[in-house]
């Protein structure tokens, strides 16, 4: 790829060949296409979900219904492959021995932007972080421009030119890139989640760490080891003792405070759970590193409300709380979620669990879940790894989930889907299975 001021000479001199035409491969096909660089673009799919729109907006697309061949390595002198598909497929490492370069869209973007990068990951709290982190800059009469993993694709951004990009990042993401050089870098926590992609535990935790490479600062959460990068990160913690630069301080009440100046009170921030503490203490610490006043990163904090589909309150219906976590993709996830709630919760969950430990969670359940109602394809993953912790019950689907959780909640109780695994078995994405849980439960109170 060539540094956008060299665009002019030499354009046809690569071939970039976009490997999955989902929402990353639309916008490196758009991006490249639009400024002339040559490109085929592949998808196994007959109809990929941005064919249509590609072809709307450009003449001459040369897109490839088919698997990743030979004969498409040997035309291709860069592959630009989508994040959903592993760079660990045999045909992806052959290109690689060939002498081929494989990048992600994110290493595309590194090459061409020169605006200052905050670059956030973590297993759990990306979205939220790298969301609060976009509206303190703007509240600071600074302009972001948010996406990556998030949903807006990073190449989609750039035409915003924005005195700063927030972006979130995933481990497949990070994998596929070597130039980014980020002003600010953290890896907010880690635990299982993934493992079908990766070798192993290490893997993940090694593609998580590559946020910190070439990065000018990094934050990192004091109280999780695995997130650390060296003895000069700026770090936060929910540990009240611990000497860190933004931390939680206990006096008349506990404060999220700046080396033990508090600036502002727990019970000001509008999004439920202790989890969140430490997500406005990482958005805190990032958007203090790079010169955000305080008043704009404590208004950020005070007006936050949350994300659909992470601990999204539905309903209340005869004294039953309802809790749309569809979010919660990975043990973390759900073990912080549950933990958050104060009521006795009824549990729906289930999904593709992606090799995780599902014992994990065994005493969170036992404490705080009275029934789990169990569904999806790695159900029975689940209820082996919860035996004996609580009542299991196994459903066929969202509807009888809601209607079993309906007809055994009392007054008092919550409902929280939190599923602990993808949603990908049952559903196109999380998002899905959120409006599923949520249109089931309007059902229910009669809206
Ligand atoms: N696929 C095929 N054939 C192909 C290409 C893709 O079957 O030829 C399948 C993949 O196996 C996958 C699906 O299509 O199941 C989507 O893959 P994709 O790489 O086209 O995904 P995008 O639409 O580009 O979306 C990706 C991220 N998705 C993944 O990493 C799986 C989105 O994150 C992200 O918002 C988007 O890029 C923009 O950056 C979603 C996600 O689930 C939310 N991320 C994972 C997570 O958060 O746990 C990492
Ligand atoms: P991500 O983008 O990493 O998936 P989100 O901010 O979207 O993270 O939050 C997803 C879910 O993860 C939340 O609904 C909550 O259940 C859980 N979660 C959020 N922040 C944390 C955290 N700091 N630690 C553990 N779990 C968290």
């Amino acid at each position: 790829m060539l540094n956008v001021k060299q665009q002019s000479t030499a354009l046809q001199d690569v071939n970039y060949l976009v490997v999955g035409l989902g929402v990353t491969g639309f916008s490196v096909a758009c991006y490249l296409l639009k400024h002339g660089y040559r490109c085929r673009i592949q998808d196994t799919r007959d109809v990929p979900p941005f064919l249509g729109k590609l072809n709307s907006r450009f003449d001459d697309v040369d897109f490839r219904a088919q698997s990743l061949d030979a004969e498409l390595i040997a035309w291709a002198d860069v592959l630009v492959v989508s994040p959903g598909l592993s760079v660990r497929e045999a045909i992806i490492e052959q290109a690689a021995d060939l002498g081929k370069a494989v990048v992600g869209d994110i290493e595309l973007f590194a090459r061409i932007t020169d605006k200052p990068v905050i670059a956030i990951t973590g297993s759990n709290g990306k979205s939220t972080v790298t969301t609060l982190v976009g509206e303190m800059i703007n509240l600071d009469d600074k302009s972001a421009a948010v996406g990556g993993n998030l949903g807006t694709a990073a190449l989609d951004l750039v035409e915003q030119n924005p005195d700063f990009y927030v972006l979130e990042l995933s481990s497949y993401q990070l994998e596929t890139t070597t130039s980014l050089q980020p002003r600010v870098a953290t890896l907010l926590n880690i635990c299982e989640d993934h493992l079908d992609r990766y070798p192993g535990y290490a893997e993940y935790i090694q593609a998580k760490l590559r946020i910190y490479d070439n990065a000018s600062l990094c934050v990192s959460n004091f109280d999780d080891e695995l997130t650390r990068h060296d003895g000069r990160d700026i770090c936060f913690s929910l540990n009240p003792d611990a000497d860190v630069e933004f931390g939680l301080l206990e006096d008349d009440g506990t404060w999220l405070a700046h080396r033990h100046e508090p600036w502002l009170s727990v019970d000001e921030i509008k999004v439920s759970g202790r989890h969140n503490w430490a997500n406005c203490l990482a958005a805190m610490a990032i958007a203090h590193s790079i010169g955000i006043s305080r008043k704009a990163i404590v208004s950020a904090i005070k007006q936050f409300a949350g994300i659909p589909h992470r601990s999204q309150w539905i309903a209340e219906i005869d004294g039953v709380e309802w809790i749309n976590d569809s979010k919660a993709t990975n043990v973390g996830a759900a073990q912080a979620s549950i933990e958050g709630r104060e009521r006795p919760v009824i549990l729906i969950a289930g999904g593709q669990s992606k090799g995780a430990d599902m014992s994990i969670m065994f005493a969170t359940i036992k404490q705080k879940v009275k029934l789990a109602l169990l569904l999806g394809e790695d159900a029975s993953r689940l209820q082996q790894a919860w035996q004996g912790a609580t009542r299991i019950e196994m459903v066929g689907d969202m509807r009888q989930a809601v209607r079993r959780a309906h007809e055994e909640a009392s007054d008092g109780d919550c409902v929280l889907l939190a599923p602990a695994c993808a949603s990908f078995d049952m559903y196109p994405k999380f998002e899905a299975r959120g409006d599923d849980f949520a249109s089931c439960v309007r059902e229910l109170a009669g809206d």
